[in-house]
């Protein structure tokens, strides 16, 4: 026992201030003897009641580790494996979770639209055509995953694409983009005719939503009774994405109607009154045909109609100026009116989002927007314009760092910045219900230390739009930064979303509570574009090169026309 003294917090004039561990204690044993019996139950009861306060106050810490900002983990998990340089080891760990979530989904749900992985179940909520299966066609081919791609090719060539489930409607645009798009560069890859065949024929079943007074396309459409389902409005990535799977289509059966369909919707919004050059308004009326309301977004709903204006003018080998014209109209306007930096980390770039009149300024940047630095390096090595690629490094930057700076080290669904105005609160817009009010006197803190805050949403669904970015990156700028993005990325994929059969979208990236925040869901594009972009970046640059290849939104490589249209 140390003979140290200690102090006393209460005391009177009379008493010393200092005395001995021995003394303090003979006083209060004398003080116990000389109070009264009501007077003891006080004082044990008061002990008590702190006890069960402290008690109290520690598990409610422990149960609620998602309130507040914990901040990043000062050390990668350990089963991680960090470490691992190669690029061969790294292009091996890819495939070998490509072999991994492949063979659960042919287990638990083969020729179903998507696996679910930790109920080991499925669903048919694409309508039944087997997305997730079509989706990984050319993913298992470049991954010379033969055996597997021979399997689901038998499978596919089975499905009747004019059927869905019965009374499904069937969105156009992602199963065009997810679909046709899967199907076509299957074909191309293995000439195998009855790929095109079914290609065609999923072109075929979803034309009719064309048959509209303008041209502009409705949403969905029944594939069992050959018709769409008449609505007042379609958004601009729907209505917008679709027109180089029918321009391939047209290419590769000589028919020229698709493609001549779907630039009719080119030919409308590129004329249609916008409220600032280049930018467009979500919603499109089907019926006039004008951009009628909507927030200006680069992110959800908006994304790949600016990337297809870029992905047509290389896909036309840069002889149909009026994509190159657009795009460019478009990326001035972005750089113009919604570019800005964190006002905490003046390095830290980002893309907000705008209201329909181009006026209000959201500061928040969503993941799905974290394909834009991919698209802006390969634009400024097609169009020669070098600050977009200094732009895409900045913002790449920004969307490693959404990963790097969580408890997971996975990516939200967005972050938010506050604008300088220091109001920091999206402006609340028309037609949206996802723009959130977050209390910004609790995300200051965090803000000044990360750059930027999280919002409600935290979830990571095994998104793309970063990796994408990084392999783009990488092979225009040739710098290995982004390899070792892309690696540390994957490992967050791996430590926290692995599940016994596949992979699984994540609740709280800010939880480490692992197998609790695992939400049973593994969308397509997870087979189809995460683990195919990682497998490239870790891939010589003339593997699948950009010279060659224009990848579709849903990244499936087409080859670039080989002589441009007459
Ligand atoms: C994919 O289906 C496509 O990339 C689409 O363009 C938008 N994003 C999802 C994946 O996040």
């Amino acid at each position: 026992m140390s003979g140290k003294p200690i102090v006393r917090s209460v005391h009177s004039d009379d008493e010393p201030l200092l005395e001995s561990p021995a003394t303090f204690r003979g006083r209060l044993r004398a003080r116990w003897h000389r109070a009264d019996r009501t007077a003891r139950v006080v004082s044990v009861l008061f002990a008590l009641m702190m006890c069960a306060v402290v008690v109290v106050r520690v598990a409610m810490e422990a149960m609620s580790p998602r309130d507040g900002w914990p901040g990043p983990p000062t050390t990668i998990p350990p089963d991680a494996e960090e470490g691992v340089k190669d690029d061969s080891a790294r292009r091996d760990a890819v495939r070998d979770a490509m072999r991994h979530a492949w063979s659960g989904y042919r287990q638990h749900a083969f020729g179903k639209d998507e696996l679910l992985p930790v109920s080991n179940s499925s669903n048919t909520k694409w309508g039944g055509w087997g997305v997730t299966l079509i989706d990984s066609l050319d993913t298992l081919h470049i991954m010379g995953l033969n055996e597997e791609f021979r399997e689901a090719v038998t499978h596919v060539v089975g499905v009747d694409f004019k059927k869905a489930k019965a009374g499904y409607t069937t969105p156009f645009f992602e199963m065009i983009i997810r679909s046709l798009g899967g199907l076509l560069s299957a074909y191309e890859m293995s000439l195998d005719r009855r790929l095109l065949d079914k290609a065609r024929e999923v072109g075929d079943a979803l034309l009719p939503a064309f048959k509209t007074e303008t041209g502009i396309p409705y949403p969905r459409v029944d594939v069992n009774t050959g018709k769409a389902v008449p609505a007042d409005r379609v958004c601009i990535a729907e209505a917008g994405t679709v027109q180089l799977e029918y321009w391939k289509l047209s290419e590769l059966t000589g028919n020229p109607v698709y493609h001549n369909t779907a630039q009719r919707v080119v030919d409308i919004l590129d004329t249609a009154s916008k409220p600032y050059k280049g930018l467009y308004p979500i919603w499109i009326d089907i019926r006039s045909g004008k951009l009628v309301s909507g927030q200006i977004t680069f992110g959800g709903m908006g994304d790949s109609w600016y990337e297809y204006m870029l992905k047509q003018y290389i896909y036309s080998r840069r002889s149909e100026d009026q994509y190159r014209r657009m795009y460019e109209e478009s990326i001035d306007g972005m750089r113009d009116k919604m570019v800005r930096h964190s006002v905490y980390d003046p390095g830290m770039y980002y893309v907000g989002d705008l209201d329909s009149t181009a006026t209000k300024f959201s500061p928040r940047f969503q993941h799905l927007t974290c394909f834009v630095p991919g698209m802006l390096a390969l634009g400024s090595r097609v169009l020669d314009r070098p600050d977009d690629l200094e732009l895409a490094k900045q913002l790449t930057y920004t969307c490693f760092q959404m990963y790097n700076r969580t408890s997971t080290r996975l990516s939200p669904e967005y972050v938010q910045f506050r604008d300088a105005s220091d109001k920091g609160i999206a402006p609340s817009q028309e037609n949206t219900t996802d723009f959130e009010i977050v209390s910004l006197a609790a995300a200051k803190s965090k803000e000044r230390e990360d750059g930027f805050y999280l919002g409600p949403n935290r979830s990571y669904i095994l998104r793309p739009e970063t990796v994408e970015s990084l392999m783009i990156l990488y092979r225009i700028t040739g710098d290995a930064t982004y390899k070792d993005w892309g690696w540390q990325i994957f490992c967050a994929i791996e430590r926290w979303t692995k599940t016994p059969a596949a992979y699984s979208a994540y609740g709280d990236v800010m939880s480490t509570d692992g197998g609790s925040q695992l939400t049973d869901s593994m969308e397509s594009f997870f087979l189809a574009e995460t683990l195919k972009y990682l497998y490239l970046l870790f891939s010589p640059a003339d593997y699948y090169s950009l010279d060659e290849y224009v990848f579709n939104t849903e990244a499936h490589p087409f080859k670039i026309m080989r002589t441009p249209p007459p």
